[in-house]
C-alpha cells in the first residue's frame, strides 16, 4: 500500500538562522568528525510521527489546524553531546514551555490517528549525527523568534535525506 511518507511535526528556523546553524554544524564536524546537518534540513522536532498512511495523514492535517499557539523566542545558546545516538545538539539552557506546550498539544491532538513513539519533547537542533571524537566545541547565542509550525516529510535522496515542508501553520 501506498504511503504518506515518513513525517513529523517541527520548527524551521528562518533561512538566515537556518544557515548559521548549518555553519556551526560544519565547524563542528571539523573538530568532532561525523556528518553535519545540511542547512536545509535543520529543524528542531516537535513530535515524530513515523510512516503515515495517506488518510492518517489527512486526518493528522486536519488536527493540526485545530492547534492553536502563540509564538514565541527562544536562545539556542549550548551544544549538547548525546552519547546513545552520537549526536551534537544546539539546545536552551532555558527551559521552552511554549515550545513544550505545542509539542504536548499536538500529541494530543493526533492521538486517535496516530500511534507516536512515547519519547518525551526535548528541545533541540541536532548539528551532527554519529561523532567520533568529543572536540572542544561551543557557540555564541542565537535567537529564534518561532511563528509558525509545520509538518515535514522525510525522504531519502541517494543515501542521504531531505526534509520538506509539506505544510504549516501560524503560531498567532
Ligand atoms: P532529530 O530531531 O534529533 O534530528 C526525521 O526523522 C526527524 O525526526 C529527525 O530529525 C529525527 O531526530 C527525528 N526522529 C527520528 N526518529 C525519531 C523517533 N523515533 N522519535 C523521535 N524523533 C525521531
Amino acid at each position: 500500500m501506498a504511503t504518506a511518507g515518513r513525517l513529523f511535526f517541527a520548527l524551521l528556523p528562518p533561512p538566515a538562522l537556518q544557515a548559521e546553524l548549518g555553519r556551526l554544524a560544519v565547524w563542528c564536524q571539523r573538530r568532532c568528525g561525523g556528518f553535519a546537518v545540511a542547512p536545509e534540513n535543520i529543524h528542531l522536532t516537535l513530535l515524530f510521527l513515523g510512516e503515515l498512511l495517506p488518510g492518517q495523514l489527512d486526518a493528522v492535517r486536519r488536527a493540526a489546524a485545530g492547534v492553536r499557539c502563540a509564538s514565541f523566542g527562544m536562545s539556542l545558546d549550548r551544544i549538547e553531546y548525546w552519547p546513545g545516538p552520537r549526536l551534537l545538539c544546539a539546545v536552551p539552557s532555558q527551559p521552552l514551555p511554549a515550545a513544550t506546550a505545542l509539542a504536548t498539544a499536538l500529541r494530543e491532538a493526533v492521538r486517535d490517528t496516530v500511534v507516536v513513539p512515547p519519547r518525551p519533547f526535548a528541545a533541540h537542533v541536532t548539528l551532527l549525527r554519529r561523532l567520533r571524537r568529543l572536540g572542544e566545541v561551543s557557540m555564541l547565542p542565537l535567537a529564534w523568534s518561532a511563528t509558525e509550525f509545520c509538518l515535514l516529510r522525510s525522504q531519502p535522496v541517494g543515501r542521504d535525506v531531505r526534509y520538506s515542508s509539506i505544510d504549516a501553520w501560524p503560531c498567532t
